[in-house]
């Protein structure tokens, strides 16, 4: 992964506008992987939304991909590279808290497209949730870019919609960049006016005492830690599950479920 920030511009970038974009960070074989293994996964989410009645907003968007293609879970061991400003933002461990996607089409809308901001009570100067974008596709005002409210990360008032179209920024880029956000900015995916599809994954990432959207490590397999490497074992969770039993919770340190050093 090749970065264009520093981690000091990073840093400033995060604090003044609450989002920041690195340029083509994921090379284009791993973003094109990425982007046909998202149409693979859109076909599995699908039949489940579909037979549990549940498909009527989720139009072309998908959840919860590191079990449904290697591709996902690959991108996490590649963006190590990226821990030291994930930790900078934390100050210190985190953990994957959701990792869905998008394939975003002309005259379709899903609900992403609406002003929102995904951590529901505003945490202020306490970082507990940090919204990531991989654009798999480049990103323009044509396609639906989206919309950032720089600094919106400050308040907890949610801005009134003319008020946030007249101010937002777009977060363009060429494919494999990636868009990160302070969880409390206000946004919203644009409309896809062109012929070409938008597609994006949106690996959202949370301190390690915060529930995760889903059991990764369950769902992937106790069995399947050892194998991961340490980076992305504690990314997906490992290092902060819940005992369910005795035997789980009496451990010596380096066994535990929920480790001493994840806050
Ligand atoms: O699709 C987009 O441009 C925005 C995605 C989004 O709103 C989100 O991940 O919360």
């Amino acid at each position: 992964m090749k970065l264009s920030l520093s981690l000091e511009e990073f840093n400033e970038r995060m604090a003044e506008r609450g989002w920041a974009v690195f340029e083509a960070a994921v090379g284009p074989a791993m973003a094109q992987r990425m982007a046909d293994d998202l149409e693979a996964a859109w076909e599995v989410c699908r039949s489940v939304q579909e037979k549990n009645g549940v498909a009527t907003d989720a139009d072309r968007t998908v959840h919860h991909l590191i079990g449904i293609r290697p591709s996902f879970l690959d991108y996490l061991d590649e963006s190590e590279a990226l821990d030291p400003y994930y930790e900078a933002y934390f100050g210190g461990r985190y953990i994957l808290n959701s990792y869905g996607g998008a394939i975003n089409t002309r005259g379709r809308t899903n609900y992403a497209q609406r002003v929102h901001r995904d951590i529901r009570s505003f945490s202020g100067d306490m970082p507990l949730l940090l919204n990531t974008l991989v654009m798999l596709d480049d990103f323009t005002p044509d396609n639906g870019a989206t919309y950032m409210l720089s600094g919106s990360h400050k308040a907890a008032a949610k801005p009134a919609d003319d008020d946030f179209y007249a101010r937002a920024e777009r977060a363009v880029g060429p494919a494999g960049s990636v868009l990160v956000f302070n969880s409390n900015v206000w946004h919203a995916g644009g409309d896809n006016t062109t012929d070409r599809t938008r597609r994006s994954v949106t690996p959202m990432y949370c301190r390690p005492f915060i529930k995760q959207q889903f059991d990764y490590p369950r769902a992937l397999g106790y069995d399947a830690g050892p194998q991961l490497r340490p980076y992305t074992r504690q990314v997906v969770g490992y290092n902060a599950r819940v005992p369910a039993n005795l035997d789980e919770w009496y451990q010596p340190p380096e066994r535990r479920m929920y480790r001493g050093d994840q806050g």
